[in-house]
């Protein structure tokens, strides 16, 4: 059950309210995980704000691309550096697809391998979505599988005999679409994804594939935002 398209200012505003839901978790002296795209980055500039009105301190950030990176040094959100030498008390990222087992697909806007290893140093991962991200299943949403430039066409050859169309990632004028460490994604579209633990594993045990879009079992909290209104759903234990 897809929920209705929605026009785009209402996808935006739905963004908003959920990251921004999703900050009112976020508390002074936190290590904060700062997700990748265009509903995290809402979560981003909020945090920024509450600092600059002193209604937040002490928090220190991590992100998880350098794109958000940069905003976030543009808001003087302090950052911890790249080795990540302290725990995360908590991370909001968002996602292309939620399932109602809090299984995620992620990679759309890139940043799969850093939000992952964020997402795993978290204490807590914070999934804040429109409610056009929800399915029943994973895999209408091309799983993004990112691989080394080394042996990529045997990746693609291998993902195509797990059962998926692919495509290299490309930018709009052509050109080829690396990721923050230099890598291709491919756009692997499995279509309805039956058992995405199985497909991790494969996709996980395959030297040259260095991270997919599967995030199973990471996911603590899910924020949805649409027309039934705003959601926070919590994984029971
Ligand atoms: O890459 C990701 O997983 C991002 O979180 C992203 O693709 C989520 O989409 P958004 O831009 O609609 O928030």
């Amino acid at each position: 059950m897809n929920s209705p398209k929605l026009t785009s200012d209402q996808q935006r505003l739905f963004k908003q309210l959920a990251a921004e839901k999703a900050v009112a978790l976020v508390q002074s002296g936190m290590t904060v995980g700062l997700g990748t795209g265009t509903t995290a980055i809402y979560a981003t500039r909020k945090i920024g704000e509450l600092l600059q009105r002193g209604e937040l301190k002490d928090i220190t950030g991590i992100a998880t691309s350098r794109q958000t990176d940069e905003e976030a040094r543009k808001l003087k959100i302090p950052m911890m550096d790249d080795s990540i030498p302290q725990a995360v008390d908590l991370t909001i990222d968002g996602a292309d697809e939620v399932d109602p087992f809090f299984e995620l697909i992620k990679g759309g806007g890139g940043a799969l391998l850093r939000e992952k290893i964020v997402a795993q140093a978290s204490a807590r991962l914070v999934i804040v979505v429109d409610e056009s991200k929800i399915c029943e299943r994973l895999g209408k949403f091309p799983l993004p599988v990112e691989v080394l430039n080394f042996g990529w066409r045997s990746q693609a050859q291998y993902v195509e005999s797990l059962g998926a169309q692919v495509s290299v990632r490309k930018h709009s004028d052509g050109t080829t679409y690396l990721t923050d460490s230099g890598n291709l994604i491919l756009d692997s579209n499995f279509g309805a994804i039956p058992d995405p633990r199985a497909l991790a594993l494969k996709l996980g045990g395959r030297a040259g594939i260095v991270e997919h879009g599967l995030f199973l079992g990471i996911a603590n909290d899910v924020i949805v935002a649409g027309e039934n209104g705003l959601r926070h759903l919590e994984r029971r234990s």
